[in-house]
């Protein structure tokens, strides 16, 4: 009996460094409760265990020049997140009052501030709300070595996406809320928006960041927010209806300046399912194609499956794979970056079907 089903292994290469690991969050302060928080390194061994197991290959992430790897970033963010760790420690607070994480306690809220120049606050504890826009997204020790590690792996997918066609980056902490000085929601540095530059760079035209995260890509819209030459477009949880990020991710934030029409926002009601975020995913490919895009980042989150813990859409694993095929149906040169996606007993499996996905939509695509 001739086989009927043969194992065909996932081709799409995959980036991973495991330098992920270094980052504990140590749990998250949730209204200001310290919770355990959902980004834990588990994350990224679930899926590349999945990936694995679907006979992925893996390639090794190559180390990005900080011009590069930092470009859309405000050096004194970069060397705050360089250095927080350990100002924080020989400030004494592990010890008083026992932190063992930098945690912001005073933001300089524009109601505070009123328009006037924002300094670099002389006391540790003020520096970290000088950068950090939430108390959730906690620096540890290991924390800046593994944010520079995920950077460099979407920067090594893009680079391989450039001139093989499609590649992945299984990479931790995720970046996609992260703006030039801003972070927070669990994101340091922009891990699709440096991917997005060297793809836009080496196909030497317009690219486009589509965002399927259950969360609103605000780090991109904002960074690129008045740039023609990246297109942003996220599909999420409706802000409206009391999502994270809250302020960001409305349909009528369209970019500005140059970029204006260059972001897209499409809010999803909570609940929303397979059909209408399929929709709003094709309407995304259709954007990219529109904005002339040459190729294109996925910020891959799957937190919008059912049962996800930060997030109240209810898309499948099927629906993943639909929005796969729609992403790989545009034929162009691919760079998928992880973003979110929490509940480790799925993870795996939700990020094969998205890649498998990308795999047979890029083949009906003709390539
Ligand atoms: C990358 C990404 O998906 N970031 C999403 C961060 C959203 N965090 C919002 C947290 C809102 C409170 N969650 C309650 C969980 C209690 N631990
Ligand atoms: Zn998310």
């Amino acid at each position: 009996m001739p086989d009927t089903n043969p194992f065909v292994p996932l081709s799409i290469p995959v980036v991973y460094d495991r330098s992920h690991r270094f980052h504990e969050p140590g749990g998250e302060i949730w209204v200001g409760v310290r919770t355990p928080g959902t980004e834990v390194p588990e994350r990224a061994e679930r899926i590349l265990e999945a990936l694995r197991a679907a006979g992925a290959r893996h390639l090794a992430s190559e180390g990005a020049p900080e011009g590069v790897a930092l470009r859309f970033h405000d050096p004194e963010m970069v060397d705050w997140l360089r250095d927080a760790w350990g100002q924080w420690q020989e400030s004494g607070l592990t010890e008083d009052p026992g932190q063992d994480r930098v945690v912001p306690y005073l933001f300089p809220h524009p109601g505070l501030v009123g328009g006037l120049p924002v300094p670099v606050p002389a006391a540790v504890t003020a520096r970290a709300g000088r950068w950090c826009f939430d108390t959730m997204t906690l620096i540890g020790p290991g924390t800046w070595h593994a944010a520079r590690g995920a950077i460099d792996a979407a920067i090594t997918a893009a680079s391989v996406a450039a001139l093989e066609g499609v590649a992945y980056a299984c990479c931790r902490p995720p970046g996609h809320h992260a703006t030039r000085d801003a972070y927070g929601g669990s994101c340091y540095l922009n891990n699709a928006a440096a991917a997005a530059g060297m793809l836009r760079d080496s196909l030497e035209g317009p690219v486009a960041i589509l965002d399927v995260d259950a969360h609103h890509g605000n780090g991109a819209q904002s960074i690129f927010w008045s740039d023609p030459t990246i297109a942003t477009g996220s599909v999420h949880v409706d802000p409206g209806a009391g999502w994270f990020p809250h302020f960001l991710g409305f349909a009528s934030e369209r970019g500005d300046g140059d970029g204006a029409g260059a972001n897209l926002n499409l809010p999803q009601a909570p609940g929303t399912g397979d059909g209408p975020w399929l929709e709003a995913v094709a309407e995304l490919c259709e954007f990219a194609r529109s904005a002339g895009a040459r190729g294109i980042v996925v910020a891959l989150g799957v937190d919008a499956a059912g049962g996800d813990p930060e997030s109240p859409l209810e898309v499948t694993t099927e629906g993943y794979r639909g929005a796969g095929e729609l992403l790989g149906g545009l034929g162009l040169p691919t760079a998928i970056v992880q973003e979110g996606g929490y509940d480790l007993d799925t993870i795996g499996e939700l990020v094969v079907a998205a890649l498998e996905g990308v795999e047979s939509g890029r083949v009906s695509s003709g390539l």
